[in-house]
C-alpha cells in the first residue's frame, strides 16, 4: 500500500527543518513494507517556504503543488485529494498533517493499526479523553473547545470529539465515495472549516469513524497560528446552512 502524506502550508519555512526530521524518523521506522510519497501544496506562501522545502525534502519521496496565490487550506486539501484520487488504488491511505510541528507522528502507528481495526477515518484528537492541548493561551483553548462541543451538536456531528483538526488518516477508497457523491468535491469550502465540511460529508454517509487521543503541543511550532479566530467561527457556523442538502444528497458508503 501507498500512504499519502498530504501538508499544506503558508509562510513555514521556519517549521520544515524540523518537519522533514521527524517525517525522516517516522518514515524510517514505519514504511518499510509500504510505499510513502509526500504531497506539499504551497498556498501562495510569501516567505521563502517553496526553497525551504525543496532544500530539507531533496531526498525524500514527494511532490509540491502550487497555489500561485493564497487560496485557503479548504483549496489546498481540495487540490491535494483531486491529484491523488487520479492514481491511488482502494486500499492506499491518506494522512494528512500540519506543517508546522504540531500533528505529532508517533501517534501515526496507532491511527493505522485502528484504521486496520475497521475504521475508514481515523481523527488524532486533542479534545477525547487521553488527549490535551498544551501551550496554548487559555482564550485559544477556551473558544476552541466551546466552538467544537458547540458545533458537533449543530452540524449533527454527534459521538465525535475533535471535529475541526487537520491531523487525520482515511482510506482511499472513503475519499473516492465522498469525491463521487458530491460532483467531485470533497471540500467545497475555502477555509480552515473545509475539513469540518468533510468530515459532516463522511458522517453523512456512515462511514466509520475514529479517533486517537493527541497530546497537541503548539510549542512544537514556530511562529503563529494564521487562523483568523472570529472569521473561521463564523465560517464553522455557516455549514449548518448546507447541513439538509448534504444530508440529502449522502449516498450510504459500502466497504
Ligand atoms: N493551504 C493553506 N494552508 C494554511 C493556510 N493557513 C494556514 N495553513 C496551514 O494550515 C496548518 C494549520 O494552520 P495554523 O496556522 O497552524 O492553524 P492552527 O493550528 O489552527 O493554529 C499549518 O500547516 C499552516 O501552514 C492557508 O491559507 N492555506
Ligand atoms: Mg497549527
Amino acid at each position: 500500500m501507498t500512504l499519502f502524506i498530504v501538508i499544506p502550508f503558508l509562510n513555514e519555512a521556519e517549521n520544515f527543518a524540523r518537519l522533514a526530521q521527524e517525517l525522516r524518523e517516522f518514515i524510517d521506522h514505519n514504511m518499510s513494507k509500504s510505499q510513502y510519497l509526500i504531497i506539499f501544496v504551497n498556498d501562495g506562501s510569501a516567505d521563502n517556504s517553496v526553497a525551504e522545502v525543496h532544500k530539507k525534502f531533496a531526498d525524500f519521496n514527494y511532490r509540491l503543488l502550487n497555489h500561485a496565490t493564497n487560496m485557503g487550506p479548504g483549496t489546498a486539501f481540495q487540490t491535494a485529494f483531486s491529484e491523488i484520487l487520479k492514481a491511488a488504488s482502494e486500499n492506499d491511505f491518506v494522512l494528512t498533517i500540519e506543517a508546522d510541528n504540531t500533528s505529532n507522528l508517533s501517534i501515526v502507528p496507532s491511527m493505522l493499526r485502528r484504521s486496520k481495526e475497521g475504521y475508514d477515518v481515523v481523527l488524532a484528537s486533542p479534545y477525547m479523553y487521553g488527549g490535551t492541548i498544551t501551550n496554548t493561551p487559555f482564550i485559544r483553548r477556551f473558544l476552541s473547545f466551546f466552538a467544537n462541543l458547540f458545533l458537533r451538536e449543530l452540524l449533527d456531528l454527534r459521538g465525535l470529539f475533535t471535529i475541526s483538526s487537520f491531523f487525520r488518516l482515511y482510506k482511499v477508497s472513503v475519499l473516492r465515495h465522498i469525491a463521487k457523491n458530491f460532483d467531485s468535491m470533497l471540500i467545497q469550502r475555502k477555509g480552515f472549516e473545509g475539513k469540518v465540511e468533510l468530515l459532516m460529508k463522511l458522517v453523512f454517509c456512515k462511514i466509520a469513524i475514529s479517533e486517537i487521543p493527541l497530546v497537541l503541543d503548539t510549542s512544537r511550532r514556530k511562529g503563529k497560528s494564521k487562523m483568523k479566530i472570529l472569521r473561521t467561527i463564523f465560517d464553522l457556523l455557516s455549514l449548518y446552512f448546507r447541513k439538509r442538502s448534504w444530508k440529502e444528497q449522502a449516498i450510504v458508503y459500502k466497504s
